[in-house]
């Protein structure tokens, strides 16, 4: 890594003296201050997230998301949620970045309100076959590694139809984003609830097989038509590319969850990813700017965050802060390693901040702290 000095020349080294803490608290008593006071932390030479590298181990947080269904009501709760907090974020209830997520419960035959809010919503499923949400009229049922997506404006309720056993699924949102930048918004149905159209699954049935439905309204909302991503021909096509290609250096076998209208990602300020490591592989080290939650779908491996060993295995999610060097290993000889994520990439490219490096040195493997995780 770079060294950097801020007693470089153009960078703020002033001495505080009498003079100027008199001429600070005058400028503060006018709602003002003075730029070089701030100036090398507001404008830092490369990104310094106050999120750090986090792992959350499904079997130690399962019990205690089970604990929360008989003590709270789905709907007195609003949503029955174990939320994942950054130890550097706990001012914005962020897992990373400005990044939400957490653990989402709801009992056999539980049904919640419907709302809509600025703040846009995905799901990763658990655990649990009876689940299903209503977004914008449309019936989805979900399974175990399904991905579905609540755009930001869509009613949206959810539910588990199951008679015997819960379901539990992951809620990533941009509530942190929305909140950074003032634009938040909610509102509870005026009906309580929806009344979905007949057909379940009809946005997953009309989108398929790499075809597009002809002489249809033409969709022009600014998010993915899909709703759900089942996860079937999610890892048939993880498969099917792997045979095809070698995949990333730095992330395997990896592809996104489209739009398939577009090919961008699935909304305007969240996108998502699957990837699959090779028995045994070890990718190589990289940083980039945005934030990423990952959650392993399948398997068990190991992933460098920052220079911190985090072993992970089926159902743990952890995180990347913006700018972290990372890289992952399956460590099945015999079984490939599954990573779902999902990121702020879209909010980085449309303002024009996307940067992304290799790490260079050793191979591409950084040094592992030896107090590492
Ligand atoms: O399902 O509507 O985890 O509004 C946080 C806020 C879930 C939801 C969360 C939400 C929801």
């Amino acid at each position: 890594m770079t060294d950097y000095d801020d007693t470089r020349l153009g960078r703020a080294r002033v001495a505080d003296t009498p003079e100027l803490k008199a001429y600070y608290d005058e400028l503060a008593t006018l709602d003002a201050g003075a730029l070089w006071t701030v100036a090398n932390d507001i404008e830092p030479w490369y990104p310094q997230p106050q999120s750090v590298p986090v792992l959350w181990r499904y079997r130690d947080l399962r019990p205690l998301v089970h604990k929360a269904l008989p003590l709270v009501r789905a709907d007195d709760a609003g949503r029955r949620v174990v939320m994942l907090v950054n130890p550097g974020r706990k001012d914005v209830s962020a897992a990373v970045g400005l990044l939400y997520t957490g653990l989402q419960i709801m009992g056999p035959g539980e049904a919640m309100t419907a709302h809509r809010h600025q703040a846009a919503a995905l799901r990763f499923v658990h655990e649990g076959t009876g689940a299903w949400t209503i977004v914008d009229g449309q019936k989805l049922k979900v399974g175990p590694r399904d991905f579905a997506i609540t755009p930001n404006g869509t009613w949206h309720e959810h539910g588990n139809e199951s008679d015997d056993a819960p379901v539990i699924w992951q809620d990533g949102l941009d509530i942190p984003l929305v909140n950074a930048l003032d634009a938040g918004f909610y509102e509870v149905h005026p009906e309580l609830n929806q009344v979905p159209g007949e057909v379940v699954n009809s946005s997953v049935l009309s989108y398929g097989g790499n075809l597009l439905p002809y002489g249809m309204e033409k969709w022009t909302r600014p998010y993915s038509p899909v709703f759900g991503y089942p996860w079937e021909p999610t890892y048939q096509a993880l498969l099917n590319l792997a045979k095809a290609s070698e995949g990333s250096p730095y992330d395997g076998v990896i592809m996104e969850y489209t739009n398939p209208l577009t090919g961008g990602s699935v909304m305007p300020t969240m996108g998502a990813h699957i990837q699959l490591l090779r028995p045994g592989q070890a990718t190589k080290a990289h940083r980039h700017t945005g934030s990423v939650i990952y959650t392993a779908a399948k398997g068990k491996g190991v992933s460098v965050i920052a220079g911190q060993r985090f072993e992970w295995q089926q159902g743990d999610i952890f995180c990347v802060p913006s700018w972290a060097w990372h890289e992952h290993r399956n460590l099945d000889a015999s079984e490939d390693a599954c990573l779902f994520s999902f990121n702020d990439f879209p909010v980085m490219r449309s303002l024009s901040f996307s940067r992304e490096e290799a790490y260079a040195d050793n191979g591409g493997h950084q040094p592992v702290q030896p107090d590492g995780h």
